[in-house]
């Protein structure tokens, strides 16, 4: 009876022990390795930053880290240079050399003296800050974040599963401005995502300034009418315009990289071209006219691959933009791209026959390929939709699979990268939940969980096939969503979702763990403002 007395008590004090050991952090993405610590550091006006002043990478996260904890906790930090200073009170940003931390991983110790970062990038430290800014809002009162000055004893070791952790936006259908596009890089960078896909370009509008073509923003950015939801003949005789400056560009530009976000442009070819078209018809196979696309879909005009005039439109074209994104890919589209006009154009059937291509799909590659070349002479890589395998892929092409996996699949084997964006779970213009409760969709049906599932390795790639997977990304296509407010209710809380497939370890995913950080996460969302889908578990 008393062996059983103590065998009880020994069991009550470890249970209770493990309480304490195991206080919950809810942070997202799931780090790799947590160990909780009894200690505490209390984060008071005192504190300082210390890193390497000289480091221009490292002074971007301790601005950062300065600006956001001014803004949460109202202290005004002081900054200082790692050398010669004592490690007391203060927020460490150490740069390493440690094989096991990579470009982007990081360690995060936090101790009753202070708090240390470290990592052999920016890019890590950068990260580390974002876990300890979750840290700090990791706890709630009624339904809201309380931004707390006592950081929890943790010791986290944590590393990204892939180096493409995407988010896509597209802002032809419905052109988005600069504060949001500012806004939307600033979750993406919350969640330790790297690349921003910005669709810039499509048939329905032409968003970007290029100054050789002053047309294509002046004619190509507008359209004078949209159609009404899904009806095809009813229109909103609602003028809508916009287009950003090289000098906005520069901006943004600037501001993803201040939070390690690349930008990859995308300019549409040699599809979805109308609003190029509309502006510059010379380009096309029947110059024109053309207007700028007021109703969704696929369009039969298109770049005329036969003139020689359209690749030199096409190269200036990408000659601005490649000073203008410092990123080494540029998306080239691909997609979509109906063949009806070449087949009736003298110029793209001569092309043919003197190339000896075999059909119009093989012109497409010959398009694509000839772009491919410009690109890597000036020292970029190409990417584009999987169409671009049709008609046989250029040499170096990166592949985005994007209608299901096996574009993905085939490019890995044929040994080329590939980046998973399967419109089967990453397609955030898709539903997320019931359509008679939501706001009018596309079509599909994603929800969180489906999200949160997806595999972007698949199974039919053997383990060095598998090295081509770069990562995913999931799409944001806007021709029904013209609000910011119904587009960050598309993109949250799938984003976050997403940010583990991305991010976290596979063995250690878990639904419902996830689920349950998310009701706190889901708080520092609403803290920033950022309209989302209400959680319904
Ligand atoms: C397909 S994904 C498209 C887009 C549409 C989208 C709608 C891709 C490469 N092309 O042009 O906006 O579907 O979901």
């Amino acid at each position: 009876m008393k062996k059983l007395f103590f065998i009880t008590l020994i069991c009550f004090l470890l249970s209770c022990k493990k309480e304490i050991q195991k206080p919950e952090i809810n942070v997202i993405p799931q780090p790799l390795k947590i160990e909780y610590t009894q200690s505490e550091f209390k984060i008071n006006k005192k504190t300082t930053i210390l890193y390497d002043q000289s480091d221009k990478e490292f002074e971007k996260v301790a601005s950062y880290l300065h600006n956001e904890l001014l803004r949460t906790l109202n202290l005004d930090l002081r900054k200082s240079d790692i050398k010669n200073h004592s490690k007391r009170n203060s927020i460490l940003l150490v740069k390493k050399n440690s094989n096991k931390l990579g470009s982007e991983g990081y360690e995060l110790h936090v101790i009753k003296k202070n708090i240390t970062i470290s990592s052999n990038e920016a890019n890590g430290s950068f990260y580390g800050v974002q876990t300890l800014l979750q840290l700090i809002s990791n706890d709630t009162l009624n339904e809201n974040i309380v931004y707390n000055t006592i950081v929890q004893g943790v010791k986290i070791y944590d590393i990204p599963r892939f180096q493409w952790r995407g988010m896509h936006l597209d802002v032809c259908r419905h052109f988005f401005d600069i504060d949001f596009v500012k806004k939307y890089i600033d979750v993406l960078a919350m969640h330790k995502m790297n690349t921003f896909h910005w669709h810039l370009t499509d048939d329905q509008g032409w968003r970007i300034e290029i100054k050789k073509y002053p047309k294509l923003p002046e004619k190509g950015a507008f359209r004078p009418q949209t159609m009404v939801g899904k009806n095809w003949e009813e229109f909103d005789n609602t003028p809508h315009f916009g287009f950003y400056t090289q000098e906005e560009i520069k901006e943004i530009v600037q501001y993803a990289a201040d939070r390690f976000i690349t930008i990859v442009p995308e300019i549409e070819m040699p599809g979805h071209s109308l609003a190029a078209l509309a502006a510059y018809p010379e380009y096309g196979c029947t110059g024109g006219p053309y207007e700028v696309a007021k109703t969704w879909g696929v369009f039969d005009d298109v770049l005329c691959a036969g003139n020689d005039k359209t690749y030199e439109f096409i190269q200036d074209i990408l000659t601005e933009v490649i000073q203008l994104f410092p990123g080494k890919y540029i998306h080239i589209g691909g997609d979509e791209c109906p063949k009806a006009a070449w087949e009736k154009c003298s110029k793209c059937q001569k092309r043919m026959k003197v190339e000896y291509l075999k059909n119009e799909f093989e012109l497409q590659s010959y398009f694509i390929r000839r772009i491919e070349k410009f690109l890597i002479a000036n020292n970029k890589k190409l990417i584009g939709w999987d169409e671009i395998l049709e008609g046989g892929l250029a040499p170096e092409a990166t592949v985005m699979s994007w209608r299901g996996t096996e574009g993905g699949i085939h490019s890995a084997k044929m040994g080329h990268d590939v980046v998973m964006s399967p419109n089967s779970q990453c397609y955030f213009d898709h539903y997320q939940a019931e359509p008679l409760n939501e706001p009018l969709a596309i079509g599909g049906f994603t929800d969180l969980a489906e999200v949160y599932g997806y595999e972007p390795v698949p199974h039919e790639l053997n383990e060095q096939e598998s090295k081509h997977i770069l990562g995913a990304q999931a799409n944001v296509w806007t021709e029904y969503i013209s609000k910011t407010e119904h587009l960050e209710y598309m993109v949250l809380p799938r984003l976050c979702a997403l940010s583990e497939v991305v991010w976290s370890a596979k063995e250690y995913k878990n639904f419902d763990d996830f689920k349950i950080r998310l009701k706190t996460h889901i708080l520092r969302l609403k803290e920033k403002e950022y309209n989302y889908r209400k959680l319904d578990f």
